[in-house]
């Protein structure tokens, strides 16, 4: 580990109490450097457990301590702190050094890094990357978005760190040199924070500012780095030039570099183009870093992706029964629809939650020329449902379920991909995935 000088003598300020809060108290407990806390809300279960850490000098709770925030040398926000907020924007324009935990540990790390940011698909290719590492004999550690704070992660034995970042993340960053970095794709989303595509667009780019290698996708022109120097490799649906890599179309379709076919799509254990991509990305990210090609493939084999995005639910009705609840956009979404619409006869969708400002419009088309039925529930259903004619708007997830059963025949799909973040309804979107799986359970036994 590197020095901590920037942190020592300093007035440090801890903003959140989740995950990220927590890592970076206990991190800084571990390493003898004091700090205060706080959060908004007035009562956090992290509570007893910061207040018994010796270096912890205050804990804050309620709302921000405009004195505390002013007051401080280092500010470290958690992603989810909106970091444009009054008192945190003057503490730094005062000379505070405003931080994130990913930040921190980057200037604490020796290890190489690789990184990945998008608005969908981040935590499968990340995960990819980690089982292609295995299968070429690296270990590495996977961290950050995913869900695990970087500073959680000490593995002395890891040979390179893979993060995934959010833009949350990205925005107070500054200190990564990546061995690789990369954006899948970028679409409308966490527009309630950054406000415009071009601000949100400029986060995600930040990336290529802190990466010595790239990649990025040749169809979507907002990954497109603007440094056109460093070595880049692109992925994309159609056959990419020398070094890059795409789909060719022969006997079947292959992934393939260059005009090289390496793997049959029908070799791959995940479903839809949008996974085709997803692997095309983990291999950029292998190639550049020298991994050898043939047992990437092999592992490409034996990766059947993760739970709650488009994961088929076991039941015994003859319908497929998909749970994708972690897809919290109109991206995510649409990739689920084109992936999937083409495998099954009749498609019953259940959309909705909070939309976080986005504009649902993109998905209209698709509504109304893939999806058969479609159900909305959440704080957003009215918004949705106003894009198809004839929409079921419930209130509840067992309803969405029932109207679904009662649509739905042996051979056909129901679907829950929201569109929307759970957050109106269900503590994540784990929560909102395991409900649907419970309603289905409950309604299938009636
Ligand atoms: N809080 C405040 N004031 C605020 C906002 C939050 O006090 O204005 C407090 C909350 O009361 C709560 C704490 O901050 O006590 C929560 O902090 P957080 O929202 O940053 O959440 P963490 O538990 O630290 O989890 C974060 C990421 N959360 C967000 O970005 C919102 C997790 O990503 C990430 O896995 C974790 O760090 C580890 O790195 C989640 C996510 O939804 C999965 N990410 C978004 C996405 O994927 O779209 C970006
Ligand atoms: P993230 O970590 O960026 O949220 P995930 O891998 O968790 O991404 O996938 C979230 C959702 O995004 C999935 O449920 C799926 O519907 C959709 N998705 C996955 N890969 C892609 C992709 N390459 N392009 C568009 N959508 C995708």
């Amino acid at each position: 580990m590197k020095e901590l000088d920037f942190l020592q003598d300093k007035r440090i300020t801890i903003l959140g109490l989740g995950a990220t809060g927590m890592s970076c108290a206990r991190y800084l407990e571990r390493q003898q450097i004091p700090f205060a806390v706080m959060d908004s809300r007035s009562c956090v279960p992290a509570f007893a457990e910061v207040n018994a850490l010796e270096q912890c000098q205050g804990v804050h709770l309620g709302g921000w301590d405009s004195d505390v925030i002013a007051s401080s040398d280092v500010i470290i926000a958690s992603p989810g702190v909106d970091v444009q907020q009054p008192q945190i924007h003057d503490a730094v324009a005062a000379s505070a050094e405003l931080i994130g935990d990913v930040e921190l540990f980057i200037r604490v790390n020796n290890k190489p890094v690789v990184a990945l940011t998008g608005s969908n698909g981040k935590s499968t290719v990340v995960s990819l990357i980690a089982h292609l590492a295995k299968a070429c004999n690296i270990n590495s550690i996977l961290a950050g978005n995913i869900g695990v704070p970087v500073l959680d992660t000490v593995d002395d034995s890891a040979d390179i760190v893979i993060l995934e970042l959010s833009s949350f993340q990205l925005e107070i960053m500054s200190s990564m040199r990546a061995e690789v970095g990369g954006i899948l794709n970028i679409c409308d989303d966490h527009l309630d924070r950054h406000k415009t595509m071009t601000n949100y667009q400029a986060i995600k780019q930040r990336i290529y500012g802190m990466s010595k290698s790239f990649v990025f996708n040749r169809e979507d022109v907002l990954t497109y780095p603007e440094n056109a120097k460093a070595q880049a490799i692109s992925f994309g649906l159609q056959q990419g030039k020398t070094g890059h890599f795409g789909l060719v179309t022969t006997d079947k379709t292959y992934i393939s570099f260059g005009d090289q076919s390496l793997i049959a799509a029908d070799e791959l254990p995940v479903a839809g183009q949008h996974n085709l991509l997803n692997c095309m990305a983990a291999l950029a990210y292998g190639q550049l870093l020298g991994w050898p090609m043939a047992q990437m493939l092999a592992g490409l084999k034996t990766f059947s992706g993760l739970e709650h995005r488009c994961q088929r639910i076991e039941s015994s009705d003859g319908v497929a029964w998909v749970n994708d609840s972690k897809a919290t956009n109109v991206g995510a979404t649409l990739a689920a629809i084109d992936g999937l619409a083409p495998t099954t006869n009749k498609l019953v969708l259940i959309a909705g939650g909070d939309g976080k400002g986005a504009d649902f419009s993109p998905l209209e088309a698709a509504l109304n020329d893939r999806v058969d039925t479609l159900i909305t529930l959440g704080q957003d259903r009215h918004a949705l449902a106003n894009l198809k004619a004839n929409t079921s708007v419930v209130d509840s997830m067992m309803e969405a379920v029932r109207v679904a059963k009662s649509e739905a025949q042996p051979g056909d799909m129901v679907l829950l991909s929201p569109a929307c973040a759970s957050i109106d309804m269900y503590p994540n979107y784990m929560a909102r995935g395991e409900d649907f799986r419970r309603c289905i359970e409950e309604v299938l036994n009636d």
